[in-house]
């Protein structure tokens, strides 16, 4: 039987040593990849952030955890990512963490979905100024751009990049879908004027699917 708790009690804590072991092992015992990041990393990191929230813990806690996480999704990745290989191209997806913030692991893991979904995904980092959102959409051909955010603080740099799209040449041509914590489905649609919003990594291949079919 899988030890799925010790998978995530060893996000919460920052065990980086354990976790290859434990998910391999789960892996090994038939647990779904999925399931394992969605029901016990994803839930671990959110009790991560509840304890900084509240002062349990610090910068240094919250990036044992990070680490520990991505070091447990390097095992699961190739086995998401083989389905993608298979399949044909659906579209072209330039995707970054907006201007000012760092978070990467959301990110990361839309990035592993649209890839398993049949995308291609162009990972242009972390800090990303709108300019630059711009410059490598147009560069790559992209259909949609993928925001992330997951500071409040980064809320008028989601602004200042969807109206960097609307004021370029490839405005009406090329999609703008946020997501991460901070956005909500009215900020990005309805103050900012982006094309959707997805709240995980599931929903954003079903929201990118969706805004393809209709250009
Ligand atoms: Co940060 N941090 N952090 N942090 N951190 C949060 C976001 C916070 C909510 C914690 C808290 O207080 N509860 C808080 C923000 C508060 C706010 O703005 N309201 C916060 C803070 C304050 C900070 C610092 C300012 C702390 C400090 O220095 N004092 C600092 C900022 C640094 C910077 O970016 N400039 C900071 C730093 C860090 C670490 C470096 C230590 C580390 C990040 C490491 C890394 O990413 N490599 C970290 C972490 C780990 C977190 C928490 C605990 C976890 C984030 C995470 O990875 N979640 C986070 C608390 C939380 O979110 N509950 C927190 C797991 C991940 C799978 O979920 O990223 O939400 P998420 O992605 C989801 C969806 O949101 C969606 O799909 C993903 C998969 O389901 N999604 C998209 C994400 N991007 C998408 C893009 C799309 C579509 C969907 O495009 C189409």
């Amino acid at each position: 039987m899988a030890d799925m708790e010790a998978i995530k009690e060893a996000v919460s804590k920052g065990k980086r040593k354990e976790i290859v072991g434990l998910v391999q092992a789960a892996l090994d015992q038939g647990a779904d990849p999925q399931k394992i990041i969605n029901d016990y990393m994803i839930e671990a990191m959110k009790e991560v952030g509840a304890r900084f929230e509240a002062k349990k813990i610090f910068v240094p806690e919250m990036m044992m955890s990070a680490r520990t996480m991505q070091t447990g999704l390097d095992v699961i990745r190739p086995i998401i990512a083989e389905s993608g290989s298979q399949q044909e191209k659906v579209g072209t997806v330039v995707i970054g963490t907006v201007f000012g913030d760092l978070h990467d692991i959301g990110k990361n893991l839309v990035v592993l979905m649209l890839e398993s979904s049949g995308f291609e995904v162009i990972n242009i980092g972390e800090n990303v100024p709108p300019e630059t959102f711009v410059e490598k959409a147009r560069e790559l051909g992209a259909d949609v751009v993928g925001l992330s955010s997951l500071l409040t603080t980064g809320d008028p740099h989601v602004k200042a990049t969807v109206e960097a799209f609307k004021n370029s040449d490839l405005a009406g041509k090329v999609k703008v879908v946020c997501g991460g914590a901070a956005v909500t489905p009215k900020f990005a649609v309805e103050t900012c004027g982006a094309d959707g919003h997805a709240t995980d990594a599931v929903d954003a291949v079903k929201v990118i699917i969706n805004l393809i079919g209709q250009s």
